[in-house]
């Protein structure tokens, strides 16, 4: 697979278009179009992909995503994999730009059935239901070091059984794909330490670890879906807002924030989820094409992410960015009293599960 390229070439679009899906709705692919076409055309046929399946498939599943980038381009690689192993049958339709709504919206809507698919990250799992309450304990800040520790608990013992929390919710939680190291970026100054942060009002996702992690640093958090960001940013509302540097480039962020300070502060999974009556109806052919598809996307997502991660800096760097690197030592020792807040519902044994197997 020749990932680089495919990447190039979408990521290309991504940036010069912005991805759209334009369709009304419509469960078929061939009254509509996409803004991708134009990018993808330029690759060769056995690597083009719209973000509207296969008009020729029978079953097209509508997945939703909020910013464009690495997720889209994960879940085009899906799409692709998933036509070739349902021999035509099977195929995504990619609706990004919360075109579907927002996340927390698209896993109601999932749940309901009135949406087939939605990738989403971590961030409102916690308020979904109470089925999922532990889900807060892998949003902590500083839990992971370093992606593979994250991908070591995510796609072993402790990652499925939180996706399997998710049973009779109406959601099948299928597995973990990536968000990303989340950085701080905002228009004012210069941020390099958690008292620079002081009284400066800044996004966070909505969720309540989030939330109390930029009230320890002595930020005030607003809690706000990604579709709200950048009029809050324009407006006034936020002074600065917090995403991984793979969205900041491809969501054009970093157009509208001038400072961003590497905190790392959460690592950020996504998870893919799909109807649950939808999957359980699958033939067990269907689930296998299915799952093989997911597991595809979900490692040239991941990929997708870390090459973004590394590259973007610089990218951003040339167009003005101004970037700051932090002693981190601090930063982790201004969160720690969020570990301890009972009011998180921070699940202790699950804390103590990650920790052994990041340990080992
Ligand atoms: O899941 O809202 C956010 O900041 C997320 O990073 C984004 O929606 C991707």
């Amino acid at each position: 697979m020749k990932l680089k390229r495919v990447t190039a070439i979408l990521l290309a679009g991504v940036m010069a278009m912005g991805l759209v899906a334009c369709g009304s709705g419509s469960d078929t692919a061939a009254d509509t179009t996409t803004s991708t076409s134009t990018a993808t055309d330029t690759a060769d046929d056995s690597e083009s992909s719209d973000l509207l399946g296969s008009a020729d498939a029978t079953i097209h599943l509508k997945v939703g995503t909020t910013p464009d980038g690495h997720y889209v381009l994960g879940l085009v690689e899906m799409q692709k994999k998933l036509e070739e192993y349902s021999n035509g049958e099977m195929t995504l339709d990619i609706y990004p730009n919360s075109a579907l709504g927002g996340e927390s919206d698209m896993m109601d809507a999932v749940s309901m059935g009135t949406q087939d698919m939605v990738l989403s990250s971590t961030g409102p799992i916690p308020d979904f239901s109470s089925a999922t309450d532990n889900w807060a304990t892998l949003d902590l800040p500083y839990l992971f070091e370093t992606a593979e520790d994250a991908y070591k608990v995510l796609d072993g013992e402790i990652g499925q059984s939180l996706l399997d929390e998710f049973q009779g919710s109406g959601i099948k939680a299928i597995g973990f794909w990536e968000n990303g190291f989340r950085e701080l970026t905002n228009n004012t100054k210069e941020v390099a330490t958690p008292a620079d942060l002081a009284g400066m009002k800044i996004r966070t996702m909505e969720n309540a670890v989030h939330m109390a992690t930029y009230t320890a640093l002595g930020a005030t958090p607003t809690a706000m879906a990604w579709g709200e960001i950048f009029s809050a940013l324009q407006q006034g509302t936020v002074d600065g807002q917090e995403n991984p540097l793979a969205i900041i480039l491809t969501a054009k962020v970093y157009e509208v924030q001038k400072y961003i300070t590497m905190i790392d502060l959460f690592y950020s999974p996504c998870v893919l989820m799909i109807n649950e009556d939808i999957y359980n109806n699958f033939t067990d052919e269907q689930k296998e094409a299915f799952d093989k598809a997911a597991e595809d996307g979900k490692v040239a997502e991941r990929q997708i992410s870390q090459e973004l991660a590394s590259s973007a800096r610089a990218t951003m760097e040339a167009e003005g960015v101004v970037f700051t690197d932090v002693n981190k030592d601090e930063w982790v020792a201004a969160v720690q009293s969020v570990y301890d807040d009972a009011s998180l519902k921070i699940d202790q044994d699950l804390l103590a599960k990650i920790k052994a197997e990041t340990a080992k």
